[in-house]
């Protein structure tokens, strides 16, 4: 029987275990997922210990996502461009292989709640320059997106980014935000800005044009102020659920053999 699970610190906020033991289910497959709260000391013994429990893989969750990636056997290039792996499958001696699957449950989330937004048409804006900006921009620029406008509110770390990157990411002062809106295909937080516990945006949006596709990667609430202001303004709009659903998909089907879907009753399995 196959075992899973998530690694992270804290880890009891996670909605993996109920993600992947709704698909395990759904599909009648045994398997076991399960929330392990690991300290940043304890990575390495636990990933050296859980292949010889019969573990067949891992995702990994902050703050332990570039740790896990030093301790690699393979990691694919997505993971090594943006720095961080997500998704970890153990090869019959323990060997990790590391990978990185957030850009793409961010762009497969983003493709099915807004069918309309093609990536080559114009300019994505990006709030935020952390770990999952990273993945969003890897996956933008990958994508097709010909320009990344690139803000955060600590300019180093955005120029950062743009040295990694290169010249398709343009950073601009936060504070100057809005007078670039109106170019914006799409607009991106990647920020903890407007969720449970954290300030609200305050970024201004009153740049924001009906063309532009919005969406949050927050989805703790699912349609945070950054969403609602959108909607008003007539844009279409996509939360951050589906990205966490999507980016739970190749894992899936590495350890546990069945390429599972993202489905209405997936999302109500989590949010239940
Ligand atoms: O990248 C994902 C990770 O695979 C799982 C996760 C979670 O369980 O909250 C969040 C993201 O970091």
């Amino acid at each position: 029987i196959p075992l899973a699970g998530v690694m992270g610190a804290p880890i009891a906020h996670s909605k993996s275990p109920q993600l992947h033991r709704h698909w395990l289910e759904t599909y009648g497959i045994s398997g076991f997922y399960v929330p392990m709260e690991v300290k940043a000391a304890d990575v390495e013994h636990v990933l050296r210990t859980l292949p010889k429990m019969g573990f067949v893989g891992l995702n990994v969750t902050l703050p332990h996502k570039e740790a896990v990636l030093k301790l690699a056997d393979q990691i694919t290039d997505r993971a090594r461009l943006i720095g961080a792996a997500n998704t970890l499958t153990f090869g019959k001696d323990g060997e990790i292989h590391a990978d990185n699957t957030d850009g793409y449950g961010f762009l497969e989330n983003l493709r099915s709640g807004a069918t309309d937004w093609t990536p080559s048409q114009g300019p994505a804006v990006v709030l935020g320059a952390g770990g999952a900006a990273r993945a969003v921009i890897v996956a933008l620029l990958d994508a097709g997106v010909p320009e990344i406008i690139l803000t955060n509110r600590t300019r180093a770390r955005s120029d950062q980014l743009q040295s990694d990157f290169g010249n398709r990411v343009r950073v601009m002062d936060w504070t100057q935000i809005s007078g670039v809106l109106h170019e914006a295909q799409l607009l991106v937080n990647t920020t903890s800005l407007g969720m449970v516990g954290k300030p609200e945006m305050e970024a201004s949006l009153d740049g924001l044009q009906a063309h532009t596709t919005v969406t949050d990667l927050v989805y703790n609430p699912l349609k945070t102020r950054l969403l609602e202001v959108a909607e008003e303004k007539g844009c279409v709009t996509v939360d951050g659920l589906g990205m966490l659903l999507h980016q739970g998909v190749p894992g899936f089907e590495r350890w546990f053999g069945r390429r599972p879907d993202v489905t209405d009753a997936t999302r109500a399995a989590v949010l239940g």
